[in-house]
This record gives structure tokens, C-alpha cells and sequence, in this order.
């Protein structure tokens, strides 16, 4: 197989683009493709000062690689979630990304929950779940809102997450399979600041399809968490991906395709507001200040502050 711009040996055959390409190429087509991403959608400038929630995985330090050679400034945030899993999962992932944001002289905000809250994601899940589930929702939740709160108090223009295309198709199928319209209304490359207290989020990567992504780390030379979580085991949205992965070896573009139709069906209007339910109800968090679907504490403030001793003990420690 040769690259179709030079014809030098190809490296990496994209099906759903019917585009061979050999390293030096690929390695310009990929920045490429996210700075075209990043313009059609008006994600941001390079005047914005970018925040990037970093994993320490491949997607998010290969973002934060292509916005650096881009010239955009964005700093990193990584959230110590203090997952263990038997394979140090938070420790390690931290380690990657330190090294690299180390090795490019890039600031990177570390918040550790224990620290900040008393308590790791999956200790919370044991006091407010009794261990019967997963810590997914209690880490979204968490992340959801630690990544909210520091772009806002901090003053970052705009919040940038490192999800690629089967992230997000995955996620629309999911949604898709239950119809749940309040979530389709605001999937996209672009989450508005709609609601006070709300920071815009974008996604740069939302049309890179992971294989791309994997193979950008690789032959950059990006060392990256291998793992995933081990929480990820079993995950609902795993066995969406396994679903359009089936699909798309039949049907390489389908993954895109179908994202890609999704958005352009909500621009035709398919989506009403009457289906965001969320726009409803706005409320404040008395005790973060940040948006609710209902009046009194947010979800995360209900699940954290009922540890209030450590908090109280924590907040005069720092008086
Ligand atoms: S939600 Fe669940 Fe992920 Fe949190 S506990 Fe791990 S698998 S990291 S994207
Ligand atoms: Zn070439
Ligand atoms: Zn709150």
C-alpha cells in the first residue's frame, strides 16, 4: 500500500476516507483535520485561554500535542479520581500525564478529590451506592463538575475534552436506543455556556475516529496509559463501541456517517426545545454556585457535602 500523496510506503489505510498515507503525511493530515474540526464548528481562537481535561490516555495527550503544534494555548487538567482498580490506574494515568506536559514546559492543574472532598470516586460510591454499582455515575458526576468549576472560577474561555468519533457515536447510540431527547438536544463538538454558572465545553476530536487517534500517539511517540479503567470493563458504552465497530468493518465511514447525519438532523431542526427538559428548571447551587435541574444542593454538592466534618475541618485548615 503507498501513500497517496507521495507515494512512499503507507503506513496507515483509512478505509472510511479510502486514504492511505505514509507517516510524514499522516502526521500533518491528522492536526489538519482537527484544525478544520475546530474552524467549522468556531470552537475557539488562538487569543482564548483553553483549559483541556487530560486523562493521561491517548486522545487527550495527543489533543493537547496537536493544539501545542497548532499554536493554541491551552493548559491541562488532570482530576486524581483515586481509582486503583489493582493497577494503580490514577497514579499511573497521573504519571503520563505530568511527563508530558513536563517534557513541553505546559502547565498542567492537578485536583485530587481525596484531598479536596475526603473521600476517592469509588469510596463514594461505596457510602452512597453500598458498592452495588459501578463508580461511572459518581465519576461523571464528579469530573462533570470539577472540570466546570475550575474553567469557571479560573476564567478559561472555553473547556476542551479529548472524546473522538467513537466516543460520541457510541454515546449517540446509546441515546439514540432509548430516545432520550434531552441528551440528543445537546450532543454535539459544541455544548454552549446556555445557563449562568455553565462553561462552554467543545471537543476537537469529535470526527477523529479512535484508530486514527491511536496511531497518531504511536508514531509520534507519545508515551500513554495503556489500561483503560478498570471500571471500563463491561461498560454499557463498550458494547456500544464493539456494535459500530461490527458495523463499521462492514461499512467503513459508518460511524462517521451516522454522527455525522445526527448533527445535520438536529441543524434541520429535528429536536425541538419542548424535548430539553433540562432548560426548564434553572437553579443555583447555594452551597457551588453552579447549575441545577432543581432547587437546593446539586447533585455532587448532595453526594460530597454530607461529609461535612472533613469539610468544615479542611475549609478552616485553609483560613
Ligand atoms: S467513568 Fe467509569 Fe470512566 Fe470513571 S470509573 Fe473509570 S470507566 S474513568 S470514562
Ligand atoms: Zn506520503
Ligand atoms: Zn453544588
Amino acid at each position: 500500500m503507498r501513500c497517496q500523496k507521495c507515494g512512499e510506503k503507507a503506513v496507515i489505510n483509512m478505509r472510511q476516507h479510502k486514504l492511505a498515507l505514509c507517516k510524514s503525511h499522516f502526521l500533518d493530515w491528522v492536526p489538519d483535520q482537527v484544525e478544520r474540526t475546530i474552524k467549522r464548528y468556531h470552537m475557539f481562537t488562538r487569543h482564548d485561554h483553553l483549559l483541556l481535561a487530560v486523562s493521561g490516555g491517548k486522545d487527550s495527550l495527543s489533543l493537547w500535542d496537536i493544539l501545542y503544534r497548532l499554536g493554541y494555548s491551552a493548559d491541562g487538567l488532570y482530576i486524581g479520581l483515586g481509582i486503583d482498580g489493582g493497577v494503580n490506574y490514577s497514579e499511573n494515568s497521573l504519571e503520563y500525564a505530568l511527563n508530558f506536559a513536563k517534557e513541553r514546559n505546559l502547565l498542567l492543574l492537578v485536583k485530587d478529590i481525596q484531598t479536596e472532598y475526603g473521600e476517592t470516586v469509588p469510596m463514594m460510591t461505596i457510602r452512597t451506592h453500598r458498592g452495588r454499582e459501578k463508580p461511572c455515575s459518581v465519576c461523571g458526576l464528579t469530573k462533570r463538575h470539577v472540570m466546570n468549576q475550575l474553567a469557571r472560577t479560573q476564567g478559561y474561555a472555553t473547556l476542551l475534552t479529548g472524546h473522538n468519533l467513537d466516543d460520541e457515536a457510541a454515546i449517540l447510540f446509546g441515546n439514540t436506543l432509548s430516545w432520550v431527547g434531552s441528551y440528543l438536544i445537546h450532543q454535539g463538538p459544541v455544548l454552549e455556556a446556555d445557563r449562568p454558572g455553565l462553561v462552554r465545553k467543545v471537543k476537537p476530536l469529535c470526527r477523529m475516529y479512535e484508530r486514527e487517534m491511536a496511531a497518531y500517539a504511536l508514531l509520534v511517540g507519545i508515551p500513554y496509559i495503556q489500561e483503560e479503567c478498570p471500571h471500563a470493563v463491561g461498560s454499557t458504552s463498550i458494547y456500544h463501541k464493539e456494535i459500530l465497530n461490527k458495523l463499521e468493518a462492514d461499512r467503513p465511514g459508518a460511524k462517521l456517517s451516522f454522527y455525522l447525519s445526527f448533527l445535520q438532523a438536529r441543524r434541520d431542526g429535528l429536536f425541538s426545545p419542548a424535548a430539553d427538559q433540562r432548560a426548564a428548571s434553572l437553579h443555583t447551587c447555594p452551597k457551588c454556585a453552579q447549575p441545577t435541574s432543581a432547587p437546593g444542593l446539586c447533585a455532587f454538592c448532595r453526594m460530597f457535602y454530607k461529609n461535612e466534618d472533613y469539610l468544615v475541618s479542611n475549609q478552616l485548615d485553609g483560613l
